[in-house]
């Protein structure tokens, strides 16, 4: 399997870690690109369950190099945090790789994002409050800390010192909040790096040495589609591309080292934050499916916002990633529903239809999903081996959704463990 690319379809939580798991199985490197500890991914195996946030879910595999690519954006205290964790199970993290140019998230770019989610009131964001974007802000404007430099603690403290200078003054002057102490987060941040030394390589150079030895690379996405910065549900998204091109800038390999783009999408569709969501069931089947799916953040505990399989969004995941296959995870949750809809297009105020997700959110205002109804299926459909064991209608609601996207969907996902998913 050379390179293999796994990308949320929706607006994250589809299930990719489990999808990344079991592929890293066969994986020898696994990668990931974008993203910080933002990102929750559930690995469910033989009866343990791990959530990892920044390392990659090829982890669990004691002989995987793991590598975190330079467009990630890394809490230091999270990570060590996360190591911890995972050596206290048993899991080594000895094959760790940090990219020298990852930014890191510092104490300030925490406070800033509780600080600005706060200041816009009831027009927030709903962000993770890790971090995330005053991070990728500082990293656009050029003043962010990179990873070198937090190994380095004399360039560290020097470059810490101002920039934590100007934050102060916006934490302060701009938002009336309390100055952070920043002679206290230096010193405590010198003994992360000091921690952290060991891990840091160049891992442009490892990824791509590892492609052309011809070894199966697995490129591990987070958040999804509809969050990318430009192509998502802009302002409501995130600050990073979790789509198929931001693996390229965000771990320095070119495209035409990408292969199979696989996307990872529920049977339905669920999202968390603010920010539109067209087939959004606020009633009580967005309840059952909630309630059923577990559909709880996995970073911040938030209950995710349900609702029916929208093609529409799933569609533009499958053109703006060029994706050659699509996992479908949690048909499972779906089952005894006495029908299922699934939204086809959307219709526009003017009367029109269209099947293609509106650029803008004022666009998007006054669109209404327009759906087409499939008979329910029931039964436990987690003891399924087989895609063939699936109850007929579950099988036609899945031919419906290869249809209706124009993507083939490769897996189905009828429960958490890696063994419930039915490869076709
Ligand atoms: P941020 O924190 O700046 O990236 O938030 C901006 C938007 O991106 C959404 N976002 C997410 N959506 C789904 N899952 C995410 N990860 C966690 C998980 C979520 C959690 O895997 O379960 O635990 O709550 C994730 N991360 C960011 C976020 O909701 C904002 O809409
Ligand atoms: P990720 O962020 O895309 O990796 O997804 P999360 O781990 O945040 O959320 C997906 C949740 O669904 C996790 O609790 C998984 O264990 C669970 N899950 C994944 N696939 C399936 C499936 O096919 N059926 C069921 N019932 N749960 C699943
Ligand atoms: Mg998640």
């Amino acid at each position: 399997m050379p390179s293999k690319v796994v990308v949320g379809a929706q607006w994250g939580d589809e299930g990719k870690g489990k999808i990344i798991d079991i592929l890293a199985s066969r994986a020898d490197v696994v990668v990931r690109s974008q993203g910080g500890n933002n990102a929750g991914h559930t690995v469910k195996s033989g009866g343990e369950v791990y959530k990892l946030h920044l390392i990659p879910s090829g982890i669990l595999y004691s002989t995987t190099p793991c590598l975190i690519g330079c467009g990630v954006v890394v809490d230091p205290k999270v990570l060590l945090g996360e190591i911890d964790g995972l050596e206290k199970r048993g899991i080594s993290c000895g094959n760790l790789r940090i990219d020298p140019r990852a930014h890191v998230i510092m104490p300030w770019h925490i406070a800033l994002d509780g600080l600005s989610e706060q200041a816009r009131g009831a027009s927030d964001i709903g962000t993770t409050k890790c971090g995330i974007g005053p991070s990728y802000m500082d990293k656009a404007e050029r003043c962010g800390l990179r990873i070198y430099d937090l190994v380095h603690p004399e360039v560290f403290t020097k470059k810490a010192a101002s920039v934590a200078a100007l934050k102060n003054k916006i934490i302060t002057q701009v938002y009336g909040g309390n100055a952070l102490d920043a002679d206290t987060i230096i010193q405590e941040y010198i003994a992360y790096g000091k921690r952290l030394a060991k891990y840091v390589d160049d891992v442009s150079v490892l990824a791509y040495e590892s492609v052309k030895a011809g070894k199966n690379v697995l490129f591990e996405g987070a958040q999804g589609a509809l969050l990318d910065i430009d192509l998502g549900t802009y302002p409501y998204v995130t600050s990073s591309h979790p789509t198929a091109g931001g693996f390229c800038t965000g771990t320095g390999v070119g495209p035409t080292l990408l292969q199979d783009i696989i996307g990872v999408a529920k049977a339905y569709t669920t999202r968390v934050g603010k920010g539109p969501f067209p087939t959004e069931l606020s009633d009580e089947t967005g309840d059952t499916i909630r309630n059923r799916g577990n559909e709880f953040g996995t970073t911040t505990g938030r209950p995710r916002r349900t609702g029916w399989f929208d093609a529409v969004i799933v569609r533009h995941a499958v053109r703006i990633n060029g994706l050659t296959a699509l996992a479908l995870n949690k048909l499972d949750t779906l089952a005894d529903l006495p029908a299922l809809k699934i939204c086809t297009a959307y219709k526009l105020p003017d009367g029109s239809t269209t099947e293609h997700f509106p650029p803008t959110l004022e666009e998007l205002e006054g669109c209404e999903p327009v759906y087409t109804e499939l008979p329910g299926f029931s039964g436990d459909l987690s003891a399924c081996k087989s895609f063939d064991d699936l109850p007929e209608n579950a099988k036609n609601y899945v031919h419906t959704i290869e249809k209706l996207v124009d993507c083939r969907v490769s897996m189905v996902g009828v429960g958490p463990d890696r063994a419930q998913n039915l490869e076709r």
